[in-house]
């Protein structure tokens, strides 16, 4: 661990040297809130709009509140704004923030390390009494994973204007749709177009999330400077074949949408390998009402398929299409595929790169430049403003998505502190 001896920026923002501790605390509390089911089971699942997740939401607000922001309300969508006021000198507010939600059985600082950390420095601000020029405007969005509907990047989504109606009708596995969970959750969806924000009220937007990889844990770098985020595609599908029985089915008379999907899995896999830096998933594999003694007629499937550049991303996604079009003609099955996400290569601004290198740099972090083969709601805003991420080194070769996902309070400590030199450093601009 790099220790920094503690730093005096200027005279205007100290170092507290506790915020690391400050923000393990919030995370601790804010993982208690899990959906049902999964507490019994000591599992991490906050999905869209649940129980679980208006209590996340309500904590949030409360901390936010507790830390100084002089506003925090809940929007239309359900995303956390909190707002620490500048001087006025800069009429442009910093947005900064990230997501609250999880995936099923996830870790505990996907997403939330990037709303505590920046909170961590307002409340260091706010017991100084001292202002920025520019208001910073902190948002815990409400849905990025799209676990419980198929609505990735709906929360950083709607302040895009990229919100879209027809999600508003999908259901969950309880048959729930999602105007009725707003409803419940008492969210009003004709507010919703309102949210989108405009370019020309902000700065840009800055977002710290775990590196969610072993590239700074095997480097033994406690931050990483992002440089882009990787193009992806996501695809929902099912193959359908014909249920027969498992017993008098000959080999060469099945039409087993399985083993059709299996074989697409596996080409996934060596095709996703073959570029180096692709990646490809079948992240679900599901034969419904499936039995020991029934060939499967029926496989519903996932596709997440990633790269660093567009064009890549849709060469490695025609490939596979292709793949799957010959295995279901070879098979004598057929495939219903939707496209349910496709997000561009979102490169960090330049200036704001800059911004972090100089942050990690007075903090005597050795500097490591890396691309994030995770999305991130910063590749929602790219679309409307500036915007660069600061990595967080994860312990355990950084597993993520899994319980086994963690990082220490001296790395979120470190966090903190080149959040606070950025600010710092843009206050003097
Ligand atoms: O899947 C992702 O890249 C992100 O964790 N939502
Ligand atoms: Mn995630
Ligand atoms: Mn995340
Ligand atoms: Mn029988």
């Amino acid at each position: 661990i790099h220790r920094i001896a503690e730093i005096r920026l200027n005279d205007k923002f100290g170092i507290t040297p506790t915020l690391g501790n400050q923000v393990w605390d919030w995370q601790e509390v804010l993982s208690q809130h899990t959906d049902p089911g999964y507490a019994e089971l000591g599992q991490l699942t906050v999905t869209y709009l649940t129980d679980a997740h208006r209590a996340c939401a309500k904590a949030i607000s409360k901390d936010m509140q507790e830390s100084g922001c002089d506003t925090v309300h809940i929007d239309a969508v359900g995303n956390v704004v909190g707002r620490y006021k500048g001087t006025g000198a800069n009429p442009r507010a910093l947005m900064t923030g990230s997501h609250y939600d999880t995936v099923r059985n996830g870790g505990k600082y996907d997403g939330r390390l990037g709303i505590y950390v920046p909170l961590a420095c307002v409340h260091a601000l706010s017991v100084q009494g001292k202002r920025l020029p520019f208001d910073l405007e902190i948002v815990a969005f409400a849905e990025e994973e799209g676990q419980r509907y198929k609505a990735t990047f709906l929360g950083s989504g709607a302040l895009t204007g990229d919100f879209n109606p027809a999600w508003l009708d999908q259901v969950d596995a309880q048959g729930i749709s999602m105007r009725e969970a707003m409803q419940h959750a008492g969210l009003c969806v004709d507010d919703i177009p309102a949210l989108k924000r405009q370019a020309e009220d902000y700065l840009g937007f800055v977002e710290v999330h775990i590196e969610q990889g072993p590239v700074l844990n095997e480097l033994d770098i406690p931050l990483g400077i992002v440089t882009s985020i990787n193009a992806s595609v996501r695809f929902q599908g099912e193959i359908i074949g014909m249920a027969s029985h498992a017993g008098t089915t000959p080999m060469d008379r099945r039409r087993d949408a399985a083993a059709a999907v299996a074989e697409l899995m596996l080409f996934v896999e060596q095709r996703a390998a073959a570029d180096g830096d692709s990646v490809g998933t079948v992240g679900i594999l599901q034969v419904p009402n499936g039995s020991i003694n029934v060939v499967p007629g029926r496989c519903i499937f996932s596709l997440d398929l990633r790269a660093p550049r567009d064009a890549q991303r849709d060469r490695l996604a025609s490939d596979v299409l292709a793949a799957l079009q010959s295995i279901c003609e070879k098979r004598g099955v057929h495939h219903a595929l939707q496209e349910t996400m496709r997000a561009s290569a979102a490169p960090s601004a330049p200036e704001w790169q800059q911004r972090w290198e100089d942050a990690v740099r007075t903090l005597g972090v050795p500097l490591h430049r890396m691309p994030s083969g995770a999305g991130h709601d910063a590749m929602k805003l790219h679309e409307i403003m500036p915007q660069a991420m600061l990595f967080v080194r994860g312990l355990n070769s950084g597993i993520s998505h899994n319980p086994l996902e963690s990082t220490t309070s001296d790395d979120m400590q470190l966090a903190t502190e080149a959040f606070e030199l950025l600010l710092a450093q843009l206050a003097e601009e």
